[in-house]
């Protein structure tokens, strides 16, 4: 049985109802990190990338349904899997590029990279290498809102793995008490990298955890994104509404390695391919408005997306690396 704080939810508005703007602006969002997450993945192992990169394929529904929900002034705070959050959240194309080459010109001077990306102009905060290392910043950023008498929210994404660090217990604990408006999103993507989420997690759903923090919790198909967007509406009306944080949970799949180059030896090929075949986000999607659109109508969105990404990815490569003498510059120690 569900504890009484859970509402399962699966889109209840016609996809007519939408309206054929935000239903292509959907799409759209989704093309572009799927497109982005595979030009990186290739530049990545063709050596072009350093450091280390988490691509968040299979899970475009969840950045895109959350974000739709978002102004320029909500705040949201970021994991190491984190480039389909900052392209949701309207991001700069060519300075993230540039950052994950670790180039000049990128949104942190190609000092972070790809675990590090930040674009404050957007209220993006920062992807986190910490794993729950985003819970107490997103909750700083709550505080500073309610403070300040805005309207706004700030949301921290999260995975399943991260769900089990006690910075999420005190994040939440602090929310609640304070009625901040904070915002908690899980992607129960299944594993936490080579670690299946059931031999590490105390509950079925991972939303349980909210109950002992008084806060509401909804469940959504992570992979449908017109869920993922009605469960986060619900839940961000509440908190702008004044009553204090809130929770989602949405039910994906990693369907990439836990970084590129993973070898992904603690799952078989079987599972991830049905994974594929039946529960793509952007498959589900076209299903979806394939009465609202054509094929062409598609391919333009495609296409269009791809010239910005191609765009997106000369301004890097021909991007001057930082220089020596700025090793020490933006430091606070
Ligand atoms: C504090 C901390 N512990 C461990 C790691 C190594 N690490 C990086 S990602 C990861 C798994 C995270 O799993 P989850 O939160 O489910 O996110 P997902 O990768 O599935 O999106 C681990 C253990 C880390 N970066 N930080
Ligand atoms: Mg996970």
């Amino acid at each position: 049985m569900d504890a009484p704080n859970i509402t399962r939810m699966a889109s209840e508005v016609s996809v007519q109802q939408y309206g054929k703007e935000r239903l292509l602006s959907f799409y759209e969002t989704m093309v572009k990190i799927r497109r982005f997450e595979r030009l990186v993945r290739e530049k990545f192992l063709g050596g072009e990338i350093p450091g280390f990169v988490h691509v968040y394929i299979g899970e475009e529904a969840i950045a895109t349904g959350v974000m739709a929900n978002l102004t320029n002034s909500d705040y949201i705070e970021s994991t190491h899997r984190g480039h389909g959050h900052t392209i949701a959240k309207g991001a700069n194309l060519n300075n993230m590029m540039a950052e994950i080459f670790g180039r000049k010109t990128g949104c942190c001077k190609g000092k972070g990279g790809s675990m590090h990306i930040a674009d404050f102009s957007v209220g993006m905060l920062g992807a986190n290498g910490v794993v729950g290392g985003g819970y107490n910043l997103a909750l700083g950023a709550a505080l500073a809102i309610k403070m300040q008498n805005r309207n706004d929210v700030s949301v921290v994404f999260f995975g399943d793995g991260a769900s089990n660090r006690g910075t999420f217990h005190e994040a939440a604990n602090f929310a609640a008490v304070w009625k901040l408006p904070l915002f908690f999103v899980c992607e129960m993507n299944e594993y936490a990298s080579t670690t299946p989420y059931r031999t590490a997690t105390s509950v079925d759903d991972i939303a349980q955890r909210a109950y002992g923090y008084n806060m509401p919790a909804v469940i959504v198909d992570g992979n449908d994104v017109l869920s993922v967007y009605e469960g986060a509406k619900k839940q961000i009306d509440y908190i702008r509404a004044g009553n204090g944080p809130a929770f989602l949970e949405c039910k994906t799949y990693r369907v990439d390695g836990h970084f590129v180059g993973d070898p992904e030896k603690y799952r078989t090929r079987e599972e991830v391919q049905k994974n594929v075949d039946d529960r793509d986000p952007i498959m589900l999607f076209e299903r979806k408005i394939s009465k609202v659109f054509t094929k062409k109508d598609l391919a333009d969105v495609q296409s269009k997306v791809d010239d910005q990404i191609a765009g997106a990815l000369k301004f890097a490569q021909e991007s001057p690396e930082p220089d020596a003498s700025e090793l020490f510059s933006g430091l606070y120690v």
